[in-house]
């Protein structure tokens, strides 16, 4: 197939696996454009049969800032002329669906235009697409996409209930590269973070508000007085500054390790004894499915999609959001008791292997992606119906 991706480049869970999937994509034959404002994150090399088309926003003096909706689906229609795409697969709604919507309208009246597939991720549901300011055009977007789906039932769950919609949503869920994210080797770098008698926690974020990054320094305060500890922070983002405020009020800078944005985050995930993420809500969790492939369990909080990723009780330990001192309790309970902590370890490594494995998972894409295509056969067709 030819198939145009669209995504945010950032360092965020969307473009990630916007990109892991394409780069999969690409090693089954399947021909991939990647159109966004930069190249994403994770797709930093070349490889075979994935392209990168930039979308450049013109400014003009008269605009308070560059457009990117229009460039974006003009980008669409070129692409999709000069390669003859099959689809145009478009990670977060907002604005991409609606780009997307306006390339096809231009390519109906000159051809045969491309089906559009949208994938849901989280905020574009629960927090920009739910604002009056994008609700309608949100609405529309996933109504007039050819498909649609949503990182987990919970998202799928908000997505009707937020919209009104009552077209099919098919719940893919993320999926990890098992070649890359497995447990630490004898050559892990827990050395670099953590004396040898202390656990190393770590969290793994953007550090937007839904995080509860301060969370994370709460609860680590707290394991800190019971537990001999380090704390890994990976990421940046809006809350960094207000986090290391936190710290140095706590009196815990020699005992936080700020990494920053790391790419190849599955080299430093499995030196952890623990993951944190007390975020507010998670249509998914790609960061703790990452960090559970590594054999790292979890505590955070209950409830949205962590829920669906996370084991409670079994690969990890999940707590109301902002209950820290039950989260703190939870993890000092976990690393201070070894046979349980392992079991642990060894759960999450057999959950994430037989629920999210990238090989499953790609393959449900490709097959959504003939049935939107109407290539594949009844019994298929009725995968597309949850
Ligand atoms: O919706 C967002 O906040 C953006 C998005 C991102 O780009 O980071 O995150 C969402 O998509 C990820 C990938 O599907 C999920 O793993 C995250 O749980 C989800 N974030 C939220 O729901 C807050």
């Amino acid at each position: 197939m030819r198939i145009g991706i669209t995504c945010y480049p950032s360092a965020g869970g969307s473009g990630i696996v916007a990109s892991e999937l394409g780069m999969k994509l690409a090693e089954r034959g399947h021909h991939v454009h990647f159109i966004s404002s930069e190249p994403p994150f994770r797709l930093n090399t070349y490889m075979e049969n994935v392209f990168y088309h930039p979308v450049a926003a013109t400014n003009y003096a008269l605009f308070k800032s560059p457009p990117y909706t229009l460039p974006l689906a003009v980008k669409m229609v070129e692409i999709s002329k000069n390669y003859n795409l099959d689809l145009l697969h478009v990670h977060y709604a907002i604005p991409h669906a609606a780009s997307a919507y306006l390339a096809r309208e231009i390519l109906a009246a000159e051809g045969k235009p491309p089906k559009i597939i949208t994938t849901l991720h989280g905020t574009d549901i629960t927090l920009v697409g739910a604002d009056a300011s994008f609700f309608d055009i949100t609405k529309f977007s996933i109504n007039q996409s050819d498909g649609v789906t949503a990182v987990s039932n919970y998202l799928a769950e908000e997505t009707v209930r937020e919209f009104s919609i009552t077209r099919d949503i098919k719940v893919i869920h993320n999926f990890f590269d098992a070649t890359r994210f497995k447990p630490g080797t004898s050559n892990c770098c827990k050395s670099q973070f953590a004396a040898d008698d202390e656990f190393l926690i770590i969290h793994l974020s953007n550090f937007r508000p839904v995080k509860r990054s301060p969370d994370v320094i709460d609860i680590f305060a707290k394991i800190k007085k019971s537990l001999p500890a380090k704390l890994l922070l990976i990421g940046e983002g809006p809350d960094t500054t207000l986090v290391r405020r936190l710290v140095k009020r706590k009196g815990l800078e020699d005992s936080v390790i700020f990494l920053g944005a790391q790419i190849r985050v599955e080299e430093i995930l499995p030196c952890g004894d623990l993951f944190l993420l007390p975020s507010q809500e998670e249509s998914f969790g790609l960061s703790a499915l990452e960090a559970m492939a590594c054999g790292v369990p979890l505590v955070g909080s209950l409830g949205s999609g962590i829920s669906e990723v996370i084991e409670d009780g079994v690969t990890g330990m999940l707590h109301p959001v902002g209950d820290t001192g039950a989260m703190a309790d939870s993890a000092i309970e976990l690393l201070g008791d070894p046979v349980r902590h392992k079991s642990f370890q060894e759960a999450s490594i057999r959950r994430a292997n037989d629920r999210f494995l990238d090989t499953n998972i790609v393959t449900e894409y490709e097959r959504y992606y003939e049935c939107v295509l109407e290539r594949c056969s009844e019994d298929a067709k009725a995968m597309k119906v949850q």
